[in-house]
């Protein structure tokens, strides 16, 4: 999926917002840049205070987001990256990411950002992951999508005076 297409998002009052990122581990480099760019967007919503935890690999996002999703943050964000091996470990690993990481979101309320790279290979992921030379932020991205988000469901549930 290409950046192309994507909406110019802001936001109003979300410094309150309580924000927890789940990072896998999995290609360091890259992960490095989503880590970076996920923090960096939190800055500049004025979120200078997320909960960053760690998991060992992507398929272990889901269960990490439950966890969080549970303990009264408004917003949790997931990043992982998953490369195309020569198994079927790869379409294994991003089907239970993607199913679980949307099961978490629909079955709590809290919205999760999607911030899981599933690439071919490193090339791809590396001009994703908001690092000199790439195209796109995508860490930077999954965290303004799931703060909007969260923020515009906390307008519609306060009561309109
Ligand atoms: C096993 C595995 C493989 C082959 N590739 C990746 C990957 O590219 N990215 C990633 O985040 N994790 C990978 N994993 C690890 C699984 O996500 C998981 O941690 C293990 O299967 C243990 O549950």
């Amino acid at each position: 999926m290409s950046g192309k297409g994507a909406p110019e998002l802001s936001v109003r009052n979300a410094s309150d917002l309580r924000v927890a990122v789940i990072a896998a581990q999995w290609h360091e480099k890259v992960m490095d840049g989503l880590v970076n760019g996920a923090l960096r967007a939190l800055h500049d919503l004025g979120i200078d205070e997320p909960t960053l935890i760690r998991v060992p690999g992507s398929f272990e996002l889901p269960v990490a987001a439950k966890a969080l999703a549970g303990r009264g943050y408004d917003a949790v964000v997931a990043l992982g990256v998953v490369i195309r091996g020569g198994t079927p470990h790869f379409d294994y690993v991003c089907q239970g990411v993607t199913q679980g990481l949307t099961q978490v979101s629909v079955e709590t309320g809290v919205p999760v950002g999607f911030g899981v790279l599933t690439c071919d290979t490193e090339e791809q992921a590396l001009d994703r992951a908001g690092i000199e030379g790439s195209h796109e932020d995508k860490g930077h991205e999954a965290v303004t999508a799931a703060v909007v988000t969260a923020a515009t469901l906390r307008s519609v549930s306060e009561p309109w005076h």
